[in-house]
C-alpha cells in the first residue's frame, strides 16, 4: 500500500539520474567499434535470436523495439548488431552492468545524498548543493553557463523558435525568479555538470529530472533521452500530471490503479482532483486516500535515501513454456545453479562492503496440469540466511518444497503411471535481504571462518525451515537476474544471535582473546550470558545488564597457540 508522506517545508531540489540504453552503452564501451552503430542487447538463449533487452537509440530510429526478438530486429534493421548477454552458470550474468552503474554511482553521488534505485537509476538530493550555488554563485552572476545546461529543457517554456538556448540562458539567470526556480536553476547547472563528468569518465550518457521532489524528477528524466535533461518548475507541475494516465504512475499500474478507472472511472491524474481527500479516504483508506489526493498535485515527500549499495541481492531464471521444470531434480538443479551465484555475490558484498545479509526468500511461479484453481499462486517462502553456497542450496530446496506442498494442497499425490507430477515451475528466484553492515571487528572473524571452510555457516536455524514471513514475488523480469534495490536497513544487529555450533575450547580464567579471533560458528553453543557478553564486545554501546554468573567468557576461549 502506498503510504503518504508529508513533504518538507522548504523547497528540495531532487535530481533522478536514468542512464540511456544502458546495457548498449556498456557493450559499445567493452566493443569501441560498436559505437555510434544500431546495437542491441540480447537474451543469451537463441530461440529466434534471442529477446531483445536494451536497444541503442541508433537502432530505435530504424523501428527496433524491445519487445522484439534478435531475428525480428534484423528484419527492420539488417545491419543491426546484436551482443548476447555474457553467460555465467547457464543463465545471464549481469556482473559487468551492476559494475558499470557503480561507477555512475560514485561520481553522481559527490554532489549530495545519493540513492542507488536500480541497476541504472539514480536519486540525488541536490537541495544543500543548490542552495551553496545560490548563495555563493548565483546563476544570474555567472557569465557563462555551459553548453549542456543550455540545452535543458524547461518544462512550461516554449521550445518553438530558435532562440532555445538563449531562453533556457534567460530563465536560468532570471534575477526576479522566486527562490524555488532559483533552486532548480543551480540543480539544472549541478546536474548537467555531474552529467558531463560521467560521460567524461565513464564515456556513458544519461538523462536527468530536476524538480522539487522524487516523483516528479522521474516523471521528467524520461522526458527528453538519450543525454538530455528536463527541469520541473513549481508552475508547470500541474500541466505535467494532468494528461498523464493514471497507469503510468508509480504504484499505480496494478489493482489500485484499475481501482480507480473501474470505480471512479479516473483515467487520468488531472480526473483525480475532481475528488476531495475525505472522499478519496472514504474509498481507500485515510493512508492511500492521502497519499492519491497528494499525487494528483504532484505532493511527495519522499526522502532520499543515502544509499549506494543494492537493499537486497537476487538470481533468479524464467524457464517459458515446453521449458517448465516438471521435476523435483531439475528445480534442484536449477536451485543450485542460482543459489551458487547468489553465494557469490553475497561474499563480495561481504568483502567490500562489509554486509550481511539475513533473510533467504524463494520465488517461484508455477502451474498445475489439472488445475481448478488456476490463479492461486506459489507462495514465496523465507528462512533466516545461512554463509556458504550449499547450506543457501539446501536451505532453497527446503523452502521450495514447503512451497510446493501449500501450492499443491490436495492435489499433491502423483498420479500413477502419469509422465509429470502434476505440476510445472515457469520461474524461479532466490534472494538474500535484511542486509546489515556488521561491525568492522567481526567481519576478520567472519572472513577467516570463511576461508577455513567454505560452506562455513553463520546460522542454522534455517535447518527447521522455520517461514518468517511470505513476500510478495518480485515478478520474473526478461533478464534472468536481478538485483532489489530496497531501503538499506543499517541497523547493526548481533552478528552471533543465529550462528551455527562448533566446539567449545578449554577453559581458562582470564580474557585475553582476540574478538575477531572468535570463530561465530561455536558462538550458538554458548550459555546466553555468554552470548549476551560477546554482544556487548562487538557492540559496546548497547551492554545489557549482564546477569552474575559463575562461569564467564574467559572459559570458553583460549588464545591461539601463538598469541
Ligand atoms: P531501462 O532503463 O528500462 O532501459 P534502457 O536503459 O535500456 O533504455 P532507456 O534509455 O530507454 O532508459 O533498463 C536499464 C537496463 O536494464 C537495460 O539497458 C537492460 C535492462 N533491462 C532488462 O534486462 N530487462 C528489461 O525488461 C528491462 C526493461 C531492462
Amino acid at each position: 500500500m502506498p503510504v503518504s508522506r508529508p513533504e518538507s517545508l522548504g523547497a528540495r531540489v531532487i535530481a533522478h539520474v536514468d542512464m540511456d540504453c544502458f546495457y548498449v552503452q556498456v557493450e559499445q564501451r567493452k566493443q569501441p567499434h560498436l559505437s555510434g552503430q544500431p546495437t542491441a542487447v540480447v537474451q543469451y538463449n537463441s530461440w529466434k535470436g534471442g529477446g531483445l533487452i536494451a536497444v541503442s537509440y541508433e537502432a530505435r530510429k530504424y523501428g527496433v523495439k524491445r519487445s522484439m526478438r534478435g531475428d525480428e530486429a534484423k528484419q527492420v534493421c539488417p545491419q543491426i548488431q546484436l551482443v548476447k548477454v555474457p553467460v555465467s552458470r547457464g543463465k545471464a550474468d549481469l556482473c559487468i552492468y551492476r559494475n558499470a552503474g557503480s561507477e555512475v554511482v560514485s561520481i553522481l553521488s559527490r554532489k549530495g545524498r545519493c540513492e542507488r534505485a536500480s541497476i541504472d537509476e539514480v536519486y540525488l538530493d541536490l537541495t544543500d548543493a543548490s542552495e551553496a550555488m545560490l548563495a555563493e554563485t548565483p546563476p544570474e552572476s555567472v557569465e557563462i553557463i555551459d553548453e549542456e545546461a543550455l540545452k535543458s529543457h524547461i518544462l512550461g517554456l516554449n521550445e518553438d523558435g530558435s532562440n532555445l538556448k538563449e531562453n533556457v540562458r534567460e530563465w536560468l539567470r532570471r534575477s526576479e525568479a522566486d527562490h524555488r526556480d532559483k533552486l532548480l536553476a543551480c540543480g539544472a547547472l549541478i546536474v548537467a555538470e555531474l552529467r558531463m563528468q560521467v560521460l567524461k569518465e565513464t564515456e556513458f550518457t544519461c538523462s536527468a529530472g530536476i524538480a522539487h521532489n522524487k516523483m516528479l524528477a522521474k516523471l521528467a528524466s524520461g522526458m527528453n533521452k538519450p543525454a538530455q535533461q528536463t527541469v520541473v518548475p513549481f508552475v508547470s507541475v500541474k500541466g505535467l500530471l494532468e494528461p498523464l494516465p493514471i497507469k503510468k504512475m508509480k504504484q499505480l499500474g496494478g489493482k489500485l490503479g484499475s481501482s480507480l478507472q473501474i470505480d471512479l472511472g479516473v483515467n487520468t491524474v488531472g480526473e483525480l482532483l475532481q475528488f476531495s481527500e475525505e472522499k478519496l479516504q472514504e474509498r481507500y483508506g485515510i493512508n492511500t486516500g492521502t497519499w492519491l489526493w497528494n499525487v494528483a498535485r504532484g505532493i511527495c515527500g519522499e526522502e532520499v535515501e543515502g544509499r549506494l549499495l543494492p537493499k537486497s541481492h537476487g538470481s533468479g531464471k524464467t524457464f517459458p513454456g515446453p521449458r517448465a521444470l516438471k521435476t523435483i531434480a531439475s528445480v534442484e538443479h536449477w536451485l543450485n545453479e542460482l543459489c551458487e551465484e547468489l553465494s557469490e555475490r553475497l561474499h563480495s558484498d561481504l568483502d567490500q562492503n562489509k554486509r550481511i545479509a539475513r533473510t533467504l526468500t524463494l520465488h517461484a511461479r508455477a502451474f498445475k496440469f489439472s488445475d481448478t484453481d488456476s490463479h492461486k499462486k506459489f507462495p514465496s517462502k523465507s528462512c533466516p540466511l545461512r554463509y556458504g553456497a550449499t547450506k543457501i542450496q539446501e536451505d532453497a530446496l527446503n523452502l521450495f518444497q514447503a512451497g510446493l506442498r501449500e501450492y499443491l494442497g490436495s492435489h499433491r499425490i502423483k498420479t500413477q503411471g502419469s509422465q509429470h507430477n502434476g505440476w510445472g515451475i515457469t520461474g524461479l528466484s532466490v534472494s538474500a535481504s535484511k542486509i546489515v553492515a556488521i561491525p568492522s571487528d567481526t567481519c576478520e572473524a567472519m572472513q577467516s571462518a570463511d576461508d577455513k571452510d567454505p560452506n562455513c555457516s553463520f546460522s542454522n536455524q534455517a535447518q527447521d525451515v522455520q517461514e518468517i514471513s511470505a513476500l510478495s514475488s518480485p515478478g520474473f523480469q526478461s533478464t534472468s537476474s536481478y538485483s532489489e534495490l530496497h531501503e538499506a536497513d543499517v541497523r547493526k544487529e548481533n552478528l552471533f544471535g543465529t550462528s551455527t555450533l562448533g566446539q567449545n575450547g578449554p577453559r581458562r580464567d582470564t580474557w585475553d582473546y582476540k574478538i575477531d579471533e572468535i570463530d561465530p560458528s561455536v558462538v550458538n553453543e554458548l550459555p546466553p550470558e555468554i552470548q549476551e557478553e560477546l554482544r556487548y564486545l562487538v557492540r559496546p554501546q548497547k551492554r545489557a545488564n549482564i546477569p552474575k554468573r559463575g562461569s564467564s567468557i574467559a572459559h570458553y576461549f583460549l588464545p591461539t597457540k601463538n598469541s
